[in-house]
């Protein structure tokens, strides 16, 4: 509606005005004239034919509107400040009670969204990353740590801040194309990383990605928020009393020392991030900020240090997007290479990572196979990320190296290889379990990783699978259990390292990826046969090596254990595959089988105090007989497996997009499916 004295224009009679509401009358006789100086004059010549008294009127009804426009605005604030503000709160009692909704975010939230703390305002974190349509991920120089925002948000004044942060990182990402993210890493299109041995592709499909975001978060459940008390707890004892130390002697409320290095609390970095820990997470990320440091004369397991301390620090990078870990991970990896220097390029098994030098163990010139061959994801993925070859090109020249020896049986490799001739040693001895286990695990895994062309390392894996059907494979009596022995220059060993148990969850991996069908039934009996290892003993929990009995023998169960093999140090690898199995069958007897085992831990290795301890005796429940010492991979690798099989969210850490490596740090995919 407008206003008009468009009477008054024409008309001789001051006094009297017209309101109309249409738009022929302004036009006026003599037709139309809308200029603006026409308009200007005109208003103001009617304005002056107006009386005193309706001047006032008008004034007045103008300033009356004014006041109620301001008040109807402020009070229209308020409301809208007021939703505002619930929400946020509501956001903050759900972080404060169970950190249900938290741990599913925490895993998937692209960095830039992390940054911004996403898990706390899940309607930003809603976004989808932008498309690009050939992204190469590479290190990252823009991020800011998602957990730290946690910690800033205590006031009010904060959280608005945080959320103008928010909207501003938004624009940014809305304008800059230069950073964009995909499920926790940072990709840069203009910074190429491509190793040059091998085509590193990113991801081609983040259809997938943006569909998991479109998700409903699942919820956690009663076994995961078991699995959260118990790491607290296991947190507990190592803050209060190893704080930065290598690993917690529970008991003794003291530490011990391997590398010096924090080992627990690196191997534990992303197990906090996928259990949703925030708090510990960033406490624990300002040690590795202030206090890890590589440059120290120390003797360090080339093998140990690679799966636990870069393996953790690449896998927190991937999960965080905080480029603090990817800095200290090429620290130690590159403080890990004087290793290969060595006449045949195997490396020694030892490095001295401040003076730069490697040597092999004391006694002899040999490395363990598993040692040289598990190092492989870690070192490819840093060469991904740095654009450095010189890590993969030395990573893969050993499996190059090992794929060629002679000394294998059917596939199955021996446990040693001399670093200066470059031969196995020790020939004739073929076990899955220590010195030997892990060879076979990232045989597939490496595939795997590298998007599944390289035939070597299927061939080599596939072979060895098929050696193990044809000489290590036995039914034990009375329960006929599928077991993988030993082969000992021709003799059979019934002898079961409780490390074996790795390979049903392998073998699933392999059946999903695609291998052969059988394998998925092999894993299948042989993961029966790991839980029978717990089942069939008075704690419920798997010694360390077991004998399965050939022969039935009245009152005798499948499972032998021999004094010297009685302890349990904590180990994952049942766990482990007991979580494969379940994601692949989504059997649930395999989560069951899981709380068991998590009860029995709580029951027999849980120290008051703080700390759960490996125990020397599975045998004896009234005294199993604690050894006094929480390895790191109790936090590293068993609780998150735990954590992980009591999941029904298959994005968890989904297995076509992550490879866990043997220290259970998932590494990604580089071309997943
Ligand atoms: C871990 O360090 C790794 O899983 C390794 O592959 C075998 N030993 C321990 C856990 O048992």
């Amino acid at each position: 509606a407008a206003m008009y004295s468009s009477a008054a224009a024409g008309s001789p009679r001051r006094d009297f005005i017209s309101v109309t509401l249409g738009s022929e009358e302004a036009v006026g006789v003599g037709g139309y004239n809308n200029s603006k100086a026409w308009r200007r004059r005109s208003c103001w010549r009617k304005w002056k034919q107006l009386s005193r008294l309706q001047r006032s009127v008008i004034l007045f009804l103008f300033a009356f509107l004014a006041v109620c426009g301001v008040i109807s605005y402020t009070s229209m604030g308020e409301a809208w400040k007021s939703i505002t503000n619930k929400s946020l709160d509501d956001q903050r009692t759900e972080q404060a009670i169970p950190r249900l909704k938290l741990a599913n975010p925490a895993v998937l939230p692209a960095p830039q969204k992390a940054d911004v703390n996403h898990g706390d305002y899940p309607e930003f974190s809603l976004q989808k990353p932008p498309k690009l349509p050939h992204v190469r991920r590479g290190p990252s120089n823009l991020q800011i740590k998602a957990p730290q925002r946690d910690m800033r948000l205590k006031t009010r004044h904060d959280t608005m801040r945080a959320v103008e942060e928010l909207v501003e990182v938004d624009k940014v990402e809305k304008t800059e194309k230069s950073i964009i993210s995909w499920r926790g890493a940072v990709i840069e299109p203009d910074q190429s990383t491509e190793p040059p041995s091998n085509k590193i592709m990113e991801p081609e499909k983040p259809s997938s990605v943006e569909a998991e975001d479109q998700k409903e978060p699942v919820p956690i459940n009663e076994r995961q928020l078991a699995v959260i008390e118990a790491f607290r707890h296991a947190w507990k004892g190592y803050k209060d009393f190893a704080w930065g130390h290598d690993e917690l002697k529970p008991l003794s409320k003291s530490y011990s020392e391997w590398f010096g290095l924090g080992l627990t609390l690196i191997d534990a970095l992303d197990t906090m991030w996928i259990l949703g820990l925030k708090e510990e997470f960033e406490e624990a990320r300002k040690w590795v900020a202030n206090d890890l440091v590589f440059d120290k004369s120390v003797d360090v397991n080339l093998f140990e240090s690679t799966i636990r301390i870069l393996g953790g620090l690449l896998s927190t990078y991937h999960l965080s997007g905080d480029s603090l870990f990817l800095e200290k991970a090429k620290d130690i990896g590159n403080r890990l290479m004087p290793a290969f220097k060595t006449p045949s390029k195997i490396p020694y098994s030892d490095v001295n990572i401040g003076r730069g030098t490697a040597h092999p163990p004391r006694w002899t010139s040999d490395s363990t196979v598993a040692e040289v061959t598990s190092i492989q994801l870690e070192f490819r993925e840093l060469s991904r990320l740095t654009g450095d070859e010189k890590f993969q090109k030395a990573v893969d020249e050993v499996m190059k190296h090992v794929h060629t020896l002679s000394g294998k049986n059917d596939g199955l490799v021996p446990m040693f290889i001399n670093t200066n001739s470059g031969q196995f040693t020790h020939l004739g001895v073929y076990t899955l379990g220590a010195r030997a286990d892990s060879y076979y695990e990232y045989l597939l895994k490496q595939w795997i990783q590298g998007g599944k062309k390289e035939n070597e390392l299927l061939e080599d894996y596939m072979r060895a699978i098929e050696g193990v059907k044809k000489h290590l494979l036995q039914r034990s009596e009375p329960k006929k259990l599928t077991f993988v022995g030993e082969l000992a220059h021709g003799h059979f060993s019934a002898k079961m390292d409780h490390l074996v148990c790795f390979l049903p969850g392998t073998l699933a991996l392999g059946a999903h990826n695609g291998l052969a069908a059988d394998h998925m039934k092999l894993a299948e009996t042989l993961i029966e046969t790991c839980y029978q290892m717990y089942a069939q003993v008075e704690t419920g929990l798997s010694p360390e090596i077991v004998h399965f009995n050939l022969h039935a023998q009245k009152g005798h169960k499948d499972v032998e254990i021999k004094p010297a093999d009685r302890h349990n140090l904590l180990r994952p690898e049942t766990v482990e595959s007991l979580f494969y199995m379940y994601r692949f069958t989504g059997d649930k007897k395999y989560q069951d089988w899981g709380w068991e085992i998590l009860q029995n831990f709580n029951r027999y290795t849980r120290v008051p105090t703080g700390g759960y301890t490996s125990i020397n005796n599975v045998q004896n429940p009234s005294n199993p007989e604690p050894r006094d010492k929480m390895e790191s991979f109790f936090l590293g690798e068993t609780l998150k497996y735990m954590f992980l099989l009591f999941s029904d969210d298959i994005d968890l850490i989904n297995l076509d997009k992550y490879i866990f490596n043997t220290e259970a740090h998932p590494l990604p995919i580089w071309v997943p499916a």
